[in-house]
């Protein structure tokens, strides 16, 4: 038996041991996820989440570090979330993200995860969130979520975000690859990484006309910076960090962040419910309700449509 209070009363107190245990209880969708989720809520809303996107290799983990650097700085602590929807394993990828985070692995203001998204339960696409919100509770003032991989899920993860970077170097074909995967629009922030190489000028200049950046823009719109950095050299981090100030205070004179926690919320439950739902009909192979309105169907007394809200309501009532 998980103790849950307990649990989380020792993830409060910044023990890592009592995150990583709750983090696994939400992965693995234990018995006691329920319970944990409704200890976690009166805790969570604290934490400034912020998620990083780009292609393979670009730099978010070098990034992430760095940013994890300046924010310990100022002494906030700081968690980091590196999901990788594309793998059914949690590592592969990710390995090479730990060993770019080594140096904050002894640091007990820093907490470190990997997560895999894909493989089980319905690809766990409602398991980052909840992730999220173990590190919110647990007292962490700003999240990163890294993102691997370029695509669909990767804008979902992002959504989970509350201000949204997206990564180009130079040189990568970058800003095409991005466009077509449709991240190119999320970012609140963009950073063009290694502009120690040649070509970031011209990266940052096609990016601003991609976005169309330079046009005018309603007063009080927010106008996404471009930031160049060498992340493996911490140069231009802080004005990340800067840029990201900006967009945060910009979210609150606005009731943008409350807008966007509001819709998150929303997605939330509704991947929860989505995921509840598909798996009861995934347990009806073979269900007699199900056959008898299969019969229904190909003997012409029924249609589809009718006989799958007949299924959901069945489904929803016998809760
Ligand atoms: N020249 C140069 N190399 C960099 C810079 N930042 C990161 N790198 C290197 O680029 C490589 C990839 O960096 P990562 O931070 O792992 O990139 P990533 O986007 O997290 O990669 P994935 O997680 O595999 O998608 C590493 O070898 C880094 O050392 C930079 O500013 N300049
Ligand atoms: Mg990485």
């Amino acid at each position: 038996m998980v103790d849950v209070p307990q649990l989380v009363e020792q993830a409060r107190q910044g023990r890592p041991r009592a995150v990583a245990r709750l983090i696994s209880l939400v992965e693995g969708a234990a018995p006691e996820l329920r319970e944990v989720m409704a200890t976690l809520a009166p805790l969570t809303g604290g934490a400034y989440v912020v998620g990083l996107t780009g292609s393979p290799g670009v730099g978010k983990s070098t990034t992430t570090s760095a940013l994890v650097t300046a924010y310990r700085k100022v002494g906030k602590r700081v968690g980091v979330l590196a999901v990788d929807p594309s793998s059914p394993f949690s590592g592969g990828a990710l390995l090479g993200d730990r060993v770019r985070m080594s140096e904050h692995a002894s640091d007990p203001g820093v907490y470190i995860r990997s997560m895999a998204t894909r493989g089980h339960l319905g690809g766990l696409a409602w398991a980052a969130p909840q992730a999220i919100r173990v590190l919110d509770a647990a007292g962490c003032d700003v999240i990163l979520v890294e993102t691997v991989g370029v695509g669909q899920s990767e804008v979902e993860i992002a959504s989970q975000a509350d201000t949204s970077v997206v990564l180009l170097a130079p040189g990568m074909g970058d800003g095409i690859q991005a466009a077509k995967a449709g991240i190119l629009e999320i970012g609140d922030v963009y950073v063009v990484n290694k502009a120690d190489r040649d070509g970031a000028d011209a990266t940052a200049r096609e990016l601003n006309h991609m976005l169309g950046l330079g046009e005018s823009r309603a007063p009080g719109d927010w106008r996404p910076p471009i930031v160049k950095t060498v992340a493996a050299r911490g140069e231009g981090i802080d004005e990340v960090v800067e840029a990201l100030e900006k967009h945060r205070a910009w979210m609150e004179e606005g009731g943008v962040l409350a807008r966007r926690r509001l819709a998150r919320a929303a997605r939330e439950v509704e991947t929860i419910a989505v995921t509840a739902l598909r798996s009861r009909i995934g347990d009806l192979s073979g269900d007699r309700h199900l056959d008898a309105l299969a019969e229904r169907i190909v003997a012409g007394d029924t249609d589809p449509y009718r006989a799958a809200d007949e299924l959901v309501e069945g489904l929803t009532n016998g809760a």
